[in-house]
Protein backbone atom coordinates (compact mmCIF):
# COMPACT_ATOMS: atom_id res chain seq x y z
CA UNK A 1 0.00 0.00 0.00
CA UNK A 2 1.26 2.90 -0.89
CA UNK A 3 0.87 6.25 1.57
CA UNK A 4 0.27 9.81 -0.03
CA UNK A 5 0.89 12.80 1.78
CA UNK A 6 -1.21 15.83 0.65
CA UNK A 7 -0.96 19.18 2.00
CA UNK A 8 -4.15 21.46 1.27
CA UNK A 9 -6.55 18.78 1.99
CA UNK A 10 -8.76 20.98 3.49
CA UNK A 11 -9.18 22.55 0.04
CA UNK A 12 -10.81 21.96 -3.29
CA UNK A 13 -8.45 19.66 -4.81
CA UNK A 14 -7.37 17.99 -1.70
CA UNK A 15 -10.67 16.96 -1.25
CA UNK A 16 -10.80 15.33 -4.84
CA UNK A 17 -7.43 14.00 -4.64
CA UNK A 18 -7.84 12.38 -1.37
CA UNK A 19 -10.84 10.45 -3.13
CA UNK A 20 -9.49 9.48 -5.99
CA UNK A 21 -6.09 8.12 -4.15
CA UNK A 22 -8.51 6.35 -1.88
CA UNK A 23 -10.23 4.91 -4.84
CA UNK A 24 -6.91 3.40 -5.72
CA UNK A 25 -5.92 1.85 -2.13
CA UNK A 26 -3.51 4.63 -0.70
CA UNK A 27 -3.29 5.50 2.34
CA UNK A 28 -4.05 9.22 2.81
CA UNK A 29 -2.07 11.33 5.20
CA UNK A 30 -3.61 15.28 4.85
CA UNK A 31 -1.43 18.00 6.67
CA UNK A 32 -3.34 20.87 8.07
CA UNK A 33 -3.45 23.81 9.83
CA UNK A 34 -4.28 23.99 13.86
CA UNK A 35 -7.48 25.87 14.08
CA UNK A 36 -10.16 26.72 16.70
CA UNK A 37 -12.31 25.56 14.74
CA UNK A 38 -13.09 22.81 12.56
CA UNK A 39 -12.77 23.56 8.59
CA UNK A 40 -13.48 20.14 7.34
CA UNK A 41 -16.65 20.03 5.61
CA UNK A 42 -14.96 18.73 2.27
CA UNK A 43 -13.34 16.18 4.36
CA UNK A 44 -16.44 14.86 5.80
CA UNK A 45 -17.58 12.20 3.61
CA UNK A 46 -13.98 10.13 4.21
CA UNK A 47 -14.02 10.42 7.84
CA UNK A 48 -11.90 7.25 9.27
CA UNK A 49 -10.88 6.67 5.78
CA UNK A 50 -7.78 9.39 6.02
CA UNK A 51 -5.43 10.44 8.25
CA UNK A 52 -4.69 14.01 9.85
CA UNK A 53 -1.30 15.30 10.78
CA UNK A 54 -1.22 19.63 11.70
CA UNK A 55 1.25 21.52 9.90
CA UNK A 56 1.70 24.74 8.57
CA UNK A 57 3.79 26.05 5.07
CA UNK A 58 5.43 28.40 6.98
CA UNK A 59 7.00 26.45 9.81
CA UNK A 60 9.91 24.40 8.70
CA UNK A 61 9.72 21.92 11.94
CA UNK A 62 6.05 20.53 11.44
CA UNK A 63 6.84 20.14 8.00
CA UNK A 64 9.45 17.94 8.50
CA UNK A 65 8.02 16.12 11.50
CA UNK A 66 5.24 15.46 9.28
CA UNK A 67 7.12 13.87 6.53
CA UNK A 68 9.62 12.27 9.14
CA UNK A 69 6.61 10.46 10.64
CA UNK A 70 3.56 10.11 7.70
CA UNK A 71 6.90 8.27 5.31
CA UNK A 72 5.13 9.08 2.56
CA UNK A 73 5.96 7.78 -1.59
CA UNK A 74 4.01 10.60 -2.41
CA UNK A 75 3.69 14.13 -1.18
CA UNK A 76 1.44 16.78 -3.00
CA UNK A 77 1.81 19.96 -1.97
CA UNK A 78 -1.21 21.65 -2.65
CA UNK A 79 -1.43 24.12 0.26
CA UNK A 80 -1.70 27.77 -0.60
CA UNK A 81 -2.99 31.02 -0.29
CA UNK A 82 -4.73 30.67 -3.22
CA UNK A 83 -7.14 33.86 -4.00
CA UNK A 84 -5.49 36.06 -6.60
CA UNK A 85 -6.80 39.51 -5.13
CA UNK A 86 -5.94 38.78 -1.73
CA UNK A 87 -2.33 38.48 -2.66
CA UNK A 88 -2.31 42.64 -3.12
CA UNK A 89 -3.21 42.75 0.37
CA UNK A 90 -1.44 40.01 1.88
CA UNK A 91 1.67 40.08 -0.36
CA UNK A 92 4.19 39.24 2.46
CA UNK A 93 1.90 36.10 3.63
CA UNK A 94 1.40 35.37 -0.13
CA UNK A 95 4.89 35.49 -0.69
CA UNK A 96 5.66 33.11 2.38
CA UNK A 97 2.91 30.30 2.16
CA UNK A 98 2.62 29.96 -1.82
CA UNK A 99 6.07 30.96 -2.50
CA UNK A 100 8.55 30.34 0.07
CA UNK A 101 6.31 27.44 1.70
CA UNK A 102 7.02 25.10 -1.60
CA UNK A 103 11.00 25.00 -0.82
CA UNK A 104 10.32 24.63 2.98
CA UNK A 105 8.20 21.09 2.02
CA UNK A 106 11.01 20.27 -0.69
CA UNK A 107 13.51 20.55 2.33
CA UNK A 108 11.40 18.79 4.24
CA UNK A 109 11.39 16.19 1.68
CA UNK A 110 15.23 16.34 1.31
CA UNK A 111 16.46 15.86 4.68
CA UNK A 112 13.57 13.08 5.70
CA UNK A 113 12.32 11.32 2.83
CA UNK A 114 14.43 11.96 -0.37
CA UNK A 115 13.21 8.84 -2.42
CA UNK A 116 9.25 10.25 -1.88
CA UNK A 117 7.46 11.80 -5.48
CA UNK A 118 6.84 15.35 -4.77
CA UNK A 119 4.17 16.95 -7.10
CA UNK A 120 3.85 20.85 -7.21
CA UNK A 121 0.55 22.66 -7.88
CA UNK A 122 1.90 25.25 -10.15
CA UNK A 123 -0.84 27.52 -11.72
CA UNK A 124 -1.47 29.32 -15.45
CA UNK A 125 -1.51 32.77 -13.37
CA UNK A 126 2.47 32.17 -14.48
CA UNK A 127 1.62 33.28 -17.55
CA UNK A 128 -0.23 36.12 -16.88
CA UNK A 129 0.13 38.74 -19.51
CA UNK A 130 0.69 36.02 -22.01
CA UNK A 131 3.61 35.80 -24.00
CA UNK A 132 2.40 32.92 -26.26
CA UNK A 133 -0.96 31.20 -27.48
CA UNK A 134 -1.83 28.70 -26.32
CA UNK A 135 0.30 28.06 -23.34
CA UNK A 136 2.56 25.55 -23.25
CA UNK A 137 5.24 24.24 -20.94
CA UNK A 138 7.41 25.75 -23.12
CA UNK A 139 6.11 29.60 -22.80
CA UNK A 140 7.64 32.23 -20.88
CA UNK A 141 6.05 33.58 -17.61
CA UNK A 142 4.72 37.12 -17.23
CA UNK A 143 3.17 37.00 -13.56
CA UNK A 144 0.43 39.60 -12.72
CA UNK A 145 0.07 39.66 -9.55
CA UNK A 146 1.98 38.69 -6.23
CA UNK A 147 0.09 35.37 -6.13
CA UNK A 148 1.46 34.98 -9.65
CA UNK A 149 5.06 35.54 -8.64
CA UNK A 150 5.09 33.40 -5.79
CA UNK A 151 3.69 30.38 -7.77
CA UNK A 152 6.71 31.22 -10.32
CA UNK A 153 9.37 30.78 -7.37
CA UNK A 154 7.60 27.70 -6.48
CA UNK A 155 7.47 26.37 -10.20
CA UNK A 156 11.42 27.27 -10.55
CA UNK A 157 12.42 25.96 -6.95
CA UNK A 158 11.24 22.91 -7.53
CA UNK A 159 12.27 22.40 -11.35
CA UNK A 160 15.74 23.61 -8.95
CA UNK A 161 15.14 20.79 -6.51
CA UNK A 162 15.00 17.79 -9.09
CA UNK A 163 18.11 19.06 -11.03
CA UNK A 164 20.60 19.93 -7.77
CA UNK A 165 19.60 16.74 -5.80
CA UNK A 166 18.37 14.26 -8.47
CA UNK A 167 14.70 14.19 -6.55
CA UNK A 168 11.25 13.09 -8.38
CA UNK A 169 9.46 16.35 -8.29
CA UNK A 170 7.37 17.28 -10.60
CA UNK A 171 5.24 20.67 -11.01
CA UNK A 172 1.78 20.70 -12.61
CA UNK A 173 0.46 23.71 -14.54
CA UNK A 174 -3.25 23.89 -13.90
CA UNK A 175 -5.45 25.96 -15.12
CA UNK A 176 -8.59 27.06 -13.78
CA UNK A 177 -10.46 24.14 -12.44
CA UNK A 178 -14.06 24.37 -10.48
CA UNK A 179 -16.70 22.26 -8.50
CA UNK A 180 -19.62 21.98 -6.44
CA UNK A 181 -16.47 22.44 -4.01
CA UNK A 182 -14.86 25.83 -5.16
CA UNK A 183 -14.35 28.41 -2.38
CA UNK A 184 -17.12 30.79 -2.76
CA UNK A 185 -14.94 33.41 -3.52
CA UNK A 186 -14.05 32.31 -7.13
CA UNK A 187 -16.11 33.46 -9.91
CA UNK A 188 -17.55 30.05 -11.03
CA UNK A 189 -18.80 29.19 -7.69
CA UNK A 190 -19.69 32.77 -6.24
CA UNK A 191 -22.28 33.09 -9.66
CA UNK A 192 -23.47 29.15 -9.71
CA UNK A 193 -24.31 30.15 -5.22
CA UNK A 194 -25.82 33.64 -6.13
CA UNK A 195 -27.79 32.15 -9.08
CA UNK A 196 -29.44 29.73 -6.05
CA UNK A 197 -29.71 32.07 -4.25
CA UNK A 198 -31.55 34.94 -7.03
CA UNK A 199 -33.55 31.15 -7.30
CA UNK A 200 -34.35 31.16 -3.73
CA UNK A 201 -35.37 34.78 -3.34
CA UNK A 202 -32.86 35.19 -0.83
CA UNK A 203 -30.86 37.72 -3.05
CA UNK A 204 -31.80 40.12 -5.89
CA UNK A 205 -28.61 41.40 -8.05
CA UNK A 206 -24.77 40.43 -7.88
CA UNK A 207 -22.01 42.58 -7.84
CA UNK A 208 -19.13 41.40 -10.85
CA UNK A 209 -16.03 42.86 -12.00
CA UNK A 210 -13.99 42.68 -15.25
CA UNK A 211 -17.05 40.27 -17.34
CA UNK A 212 -14.06 40.17 -20.40
CA UNK A 213 -12.01 38.16 -18.62
CA UNK A 214 -11.17 34.68 -20.73
CA UNK A 215 -10.26 31.69 -18.86
CA UNK A 216 -9.79 28.12 -19.61
CA UNK A 217 -11.91 26.32 -17.47
CA UNK A 218 -12.24 22.67 -16.44
CA UNK A 219 -13.41 20.39 -13.87
CA UNK A 220 -11.43 20.30 -10.51
CA UNK A 221 -12.16 15.87 -10.50
CA UNK A 222 -10.55 15.46 -14.04
CA UNK A 223 -7.42 17.66 -12.91
CA UNK A 224 -6.11 15.52 -9.65
CA UNK A 225 -6.23 12.60 -11.97
CA UNK A 226 -3.70 14.45 -13.99
CA UNK A 227 -1.34 14.79 -10.89
CA UNK A 228 -1.54 11.53 -9.81
CA UNK A 229 -0.51 10.38 -13.42
CA UNK A 230 2.71 12.53 -13.30
CA UNK A 231 4.03 10.79 -10.33
CA UNK A 232 3.95 7.58 -11.69
CA UNK A 233 6.25 8.21 -15.02
CA UNK A 234 9.66 6.52 -15.00
CA UNK A 235 11.31 10.60 -15.02
CA UNK A 236 9.39 14.15 -13.60
CA UNK A 237 8.88 16.07 -16.22
CA UNK A 238 6.55 19.33 -16.07
CA UNK A 239 3.14 19.02 -17.81
CA UNK A 240 0.12 22.23 -18.22
CA UNK A 241 -3.30 20.34 -17.57
CA UNK A 242 -6.06 22.21 -19.56
CA UNK A 243 -8.98 21.74 -22.04
CA UNK A 244 -7.96 24.07 -24.86
CA UNK A 245 -11.16 25.83 -24.62
CA UNK A 246 -11.68 29.73 -23.71
CA UNK A 247 -14.88 31.28 -22.29
CA UNK A 248 -15.44 35.03 -20.95
CA UNK A 249 -16.98 35.95 -16.94
CA UNK A 250 -19.87 36.92 -19.51
CA UNK A 251 -20.11 33.61 -21.28
CA UNK A 252 -20.04 31.28 -17.38
CA UNK A 253 -22.75 34.10 -16.67
CA UNK A 254 -24.67 32.89 -19.51
CA UNK A 255 -23.82 29.19 -18.64
CA UNK A 256 -25.14 29.69 -14.81
CA UNK A 257 -28.10 31.71 -15.23
CA UNK A 258 -29.30 29.70 -18.25
CA UNK A 259 -28.92 26.49 -16.22
CA UNK A 260 -31.77 27.81 -13.77
CA UNK A 261 -33.73 29.54 -16.60
CA UNK A 262 -32.84 33.33 -16.06
CA UNK A 263 -31.19 35.81 -17.98
CA UNK A 264 -28.46 37.46 -16.32
CA UNK A 265 -28.76 40.74 -17.71
CA UNK A 266 -31.34 41.01 -15.76
CA UNK A 267 -29.24 40.58 -12.30
CA UNK A 268 -25.78 41.87 -13.06
CA UNK A 269 -23.93 44.87 -11.59
CA UNK A 270 -20.56 45.96 -12.03
CA UNK A 271 -18.61 47.02 -8.87
CA UNK A 272 -15.65 48.72 -10.22
CA UNK A 273 -13.91 47.36 -6.30
CA UNK A 274 -13.57 44.01 -7.83
CA UNK A 275 -11.40 44.87 -10.63
CA UNK A 276 -7.96 44.15 -10.24
CA UNK A 277 -5.34 46.35 -9.97
CA UNK A 278 -3.68 44.19 -12.83
CA UNK A 279 -5.44 41.57 -14.49
CA UNK A 280 -4.72 38.78 -16.42
CA UNK A 281 -7.17 39.08 -19.62
CA UNK A 282 -7.36 35.55 -21.54
CA UNK A 283 -5.52 32.21 -20.63
CA UNK A 284 -5.97 29.12 -22.53
CA UNK A 285 -4.24 26.18 -22.29
CA UNK A 286 -2.51 23.58 -24.82
CA UNK A 287 -2.25 20.13 -22.95
CA UNK A 288 -0.85 17.85 -25.97
CA UNK A 289 1.89 17.02 -23.66
CA UNK A 290 -0.18 15.72 -20.97
CA UNK A 291 -2.23 13.61 -23.80
CA UNK A 292 0.68 12.07 -25.31
CA UNK A 293 2.81 11.08 -22.20
CA UNK A 294 0.49 10.65 -19.25
CA UNK A 295 -2.56 9.71 -21.45
CA UNK A 296 -4.66 12.33 -19.91
CA UNK A 297 -7.82 14.37 -21.70
CA UNK A 298 -10.76 16.21 -19.78
CA UNK A 299 -14.13 14.40 -18.95
CA UNK A 300 -16.03 17.25 -18.50
CA UNK A 301 -16.50 20.14 -20.55
CA UNK A 302 -17.24 23.89 -19.63
CA UNK A 303 -21.33 23.42 -20.31
CA UNK A 304 -21.48 20.59 -17.94
CA UNK A 305 -19.70 22.05 -15.52
CA UNK A 306 -21.63 25.26 -15.08
CA UNK A 307 -24.64 23.30 -14.94
CA UNK A 308 -23.01 20.90 -12.06
CA UNK A 309 -22.24 23.56 -10.03
CA UNK A 310 -25.77 25.80 -10.32
CA UNK A 311 -27.77 22.05 -9.73
CA UNK A 312 -25.93 21.81 -6.54
CA UNK A 313 -26.28 24.92 -5.15
CA UNK A 314 -30.37 25.21 -6.13
CA UNK A 315 -30.19 21.45 -4.00
CA UNK A 316 -28.19 23.25 -1.32
CA UNK A 317 -30.67 26.15 -1.04
CA UNK A 318 -33.61 24.13 -1.61
CA UNK A 319 -34.99 25.22 -5.38
CA UNK A 320 -33.75 22.22 -7.46
P1 LIG B 1 -8.00 26.14 -1.97
O1 LIG B 1 -7.86 27.58 -1.71
O2 LIG B 1 -9.36 25.51 -2.05
O3 LIG B 1 -7.18 25.32 -0.85
C1 LIG B 1 -5.96 25.80 -0.34
C2 LIG B 1 -5.49 24.88 0.77
O4 LIG B 1 -4.25 25.38 1.28
C3 LIG B 1 -6.43 24.76 1.95
O5 LIG B 1 -6.45 23.43 2.40
C4 LIG B 1 -5.78 25.66 2.99
O6 LIG B 1 -6.07 25.29 4.32
C5 LIG B 1 -4.32 25.36 2.69
N1 LIG B 1 -3.41 26.36 3.27
C6 LIG B 1 -3.43 27.70 3.09
N2 LIG B 1 -2.42 28.27 3.77
C7 LIG B 1 -1.75 27.27 4.39
C8 LIG B 1 -0.62 27.23 5.25
N3 LIG B 1 0.03 28.33 5.63
N4 LIG B 1 -0.20 26.01 5.70
C9 LIG B 1 -0.85 24.90 5.35
N5 LIG B 1 -1.94 24.87 4.55
C10 LIG B 1 -2.38 26.05 4.08
O7 LIG B 1 -7.18 25.82 -3.31
P2 LIG B 1 -7.47 24.76 -4.48
O8 LIG B 1 -7.81 23.45 -3.88
O9 LIG B 1 -8.36 25.36 -5.49
O10 LIG B 1 -6.03 24.69 -5.17
C11 LIG B 1 -5.03 23.79 -4.72
C12 LIG B 1 -3.66 24.29 -5.14
O11 LIG B 1 -3.60 24.40 -6.56
C13 LIG B 1 -3.29 25.68 -4.63
O12 LIG B 1 -1.89 25.68 -4.43
C14 LIG B 1 -3.64 26.61 -5.78
O13 LIG B 1 -2.86 27.77 -5.72
C15 LIG B 1 -3.26 25.73 -6.95
N6 LIG B 1 -3.98 25.96 -8.19
C16 LIG B 1 -5.35 25.95 -8.20
C17 LIG B 1 -6.05 26.06 -9.38
C18 LIG B 1 -7.54 26.05 -9.42
O14 LIG B 1 -8.10 26.47 -10.45
N7 LIG B 1 -8.22 25.57 -8.39
C19 LIG B 1 -5.32 26.22 -10.67
C20 LIG B 1 -3.88 26.17 -10.53
C21 LIG B 1 -3.25 26.05 -9.34
P3 LIG B 1 -7.31 25.96 5.16
O15 LIG B 1 -8.51 25.13 4.81
O16 LIG B 1 -6.84 25.80 6.55
O17 LIG B 1 -7.44 27.39 4.70
P1 LIG C 1 -8.33 33.33 -11.01
O1 LIG C 1 -9.81 32.89 -10.57
O2 LIG C 1 -7.97 34.69 -10.54
O3 LIG C 1 -8.21 33.03 -12.47
O4 LIG C 1 -7.44 32.30 -10.16
P2 LIG C 1 -11.11 33.74 -10.19
O5 LIG C 1 -12.24 32.77 -10.31
O6 LIG C 1 -10.96 34.46 -8.90
O7 LIG C 1 -11.20 34.87 -11.35
C1 LIG C 1 -11.35 34.53 -12.72
C2 LIG C 1 -11.61 35.80 -13.52
O8 LIG C 1 -12.92 36.30 -13.23
C3 LIG C 1 -12.85 37.72 -13.11
N1 LIG C 1 -13.97 38.20 -12.29
C4 LIG C 1 -14.18 37.87 -11.00
N2 LIG C 1 -13.48 37.06 -10.17
C5 LIG C 1 -13.95 36.91 -8.90
N3 LIG C 1 -13.30 36.08 -8.07
N4 LIG C 1 -15.07 37.55 -8.46
C6 LIG C 1 -15.80 38.39 -9.27
O9 LIG C 1 -16.80 38.96 -8.87
C7 LIG C 1 -15.33 38.56 -10.61
N5 LIG C 1 -15.78 39.27 -11.67
C8 LIG C 1 -14.94 39.05 -12.68
C9 LIG C 1 -11.49 37.98 -12.49
O10 LIG C 1 -11.09 39.34 -12.68
C10 LIG C 1 -10.64 36.96 -13.24
O11 LIG C 1 -10.19 37.50 -14.45
C11 LIG C 1 -7.83 30.95 -9.96
C12 LIG C 1 -7.33 30.51 -8.58
O12 LIG C 1 -7.85 29.24 -8.30
C13 LIG C 1 -5.82 30.45 -8.54
O13 LIG C 1 -5.40 29.87 -7.31
C14 LIG C 1 -5.35 29.56 -9.70
O14 LIG C 1 -3.95 29.47 -9.73
C15 LIG C 1 -5.87 30.11 -11.02
O15 LIG C 1 -7.29 30.14 -10.97
C16 LIG C 1 -5.46 29.24 -12.20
Amino acid sequence: MKTALITGITGQDGSYLAEFLLGKDYRVVGMVRRSSVDRFERLEHMEGKIELIQGDLSDQTSLDIAVRDVKPDEIYNLAAQSFVPTSWNQPGLTGEVTGLGVTRVLEAMRKNRPQARFYQASSSEMFGKVLETPQRETTPFYPRSPYGIAKVYGHWITVNYRESYDLFCCSGILFNHESPRRGFEFVSRKVSDCVARIKAGKMEHINMGNLDARRDWGFAGDYVEAMWMMLQQDEPRDFVVSTGVSHSVRDLLDAAFSAAGMKWEDYVRIDPKLIRPAEVDTLIGDATKAERELGWTPKVSFEELMEMMVQADMKRHGVA
